[in-house]
């Protein structure tokens, strides 16, 4: 009957399956009553209106009765509440960073994931962080949901009990992308767990340039490929001294993407538009790239088009 994947859905499932059937029994009470009333009731030859003022029987049984299934929908919501918000000392804690337009998580080791790998049967502590605007976090299967706010630390426990794979969204309109900001939960048995945890490690320690680095983990690839696919914005594939047409102030022109065009791009991005992309969809990122990190990305994306023969070789 109870079919959510965490050991907190029964408590949520519970609570409402019982305000769904107390209201589905008013509906049909109600409404039966209703056109009851109106055929009964109806304007018939040489029967007289009467006028009805006061009923304390009725009065009290209508005041008594929904207040005692509104303190039932309370006691049973607050069962299934309370164990939500007291998470057990031996949780497994990891970070989930929301950032317009994925999903991101953050093991220990600083290790660092696109889906949230779990194992079975062990309780797990979820530290809810916001980059930009807010999220909110929810795992339909589990029957958990947190909003993900900016400074505020927030955040959600539940043990997985069931093997598979579930969908993890984002319910906080946050953008253009938002209804993509989607990603997946895999439930597994410990072993294979601590097998996918130490493939994790090894991937995470294979040289990998600082530029690469920068661009993951400050968002940037949700919206820019590296392959020449078109997302929200132009792709970095091939960019770096390129000639771009860009629309400025409401006229076009050409720019080299140099150094100077990138950091323009990463601080001022609405400044210059490339053609056939829309604007105001890019904040400004001078807050979060200092003007060294910016240098870094440059260099990276340099490599990206030049030095792809001198990458090999090193490696
Ligand atoms: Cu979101």
């Amino acid at each position: 009957m109870f079919t959510g994947a965490s050991n907190l859905a029964e408590g949520v499932d519970k609570a409402f399956l019982f305000i769904f059937i107390i209201a589905f029994i008013f509906i049909i009470g109600i409404s039966a009553f209703m056109i009851w009333t109106v055929i009964h009731y109806s304007r018939k030859k040489g029967r007289e209106a009467k006028q009805f003022s006061g009923s304390m029987k009725m009065e009290v049984l209508w005041t008594v009765i929904p207040t005692i299934l509104v303190m039932l929908m309370f006691w049973i919501g607050w069962k299934g509440f309370a164990p939500m918000r007291k998470v057990p000392a031996d949780a497994m804690v990891v970070t989930a960073i929301g950032r317009m337009w994925e999903w991101e998580f953050v093991y220990s080791d600083s290790l660092r994931s696109k889906e949230l790998v779990l194992p079975i049967n062990k309780p797990v502590k979820l530290d809810l962080v916001a980059e930009d605007v807010n999220h909110s976090l929810f795992i339909p299967a589990f029957r958990v949901k947190e909003d993900v706010i900016p400074g505020y630390d927030n955040w959600l426990w539940f043990t997985p009990n069931y093997i598979g794979d579930y969908e993890i969204l984002c319910t906080e309109y946050c953008g253009l992308l938002h209804s993509a900001m989607v990603s997946k939960t895999r439930i597994v048995e410990q072993e294979e767990f601590d097998r996918w945890y130490e493939e994790l490690k090894v991937a995470s320690f294979m040289p990998e340039h600082e530029g690469l680095k920068l661009l993951r983990s400050t968002g940037c690839l949700a919206c820019h490929s590296l392959d020449g696919s078109k997302l929200v914005g132009p792709s970095f594939a091939g960019l770096y001294g390129s000639q771009r047409e860009v629309v400025s102030g409401g006229s076009a022109k050409s720019v080299t993407a140099d150094e100077a065009y990138i950091t323009r791009s990463i601080y001022d991005p609405n400044g210059e538009i490339v053609e056939g992309y829309a604007r105001n969809l890019m904040q400004s990122y001078s807050e979060l790239l200092t003007e060294e990190q910016v240098g870094i990305i440059t260099e990276y994306l340099r490599e990206l088009v030049e030095g792809d023969g001198q990458k090999e070789a090193d490696l």
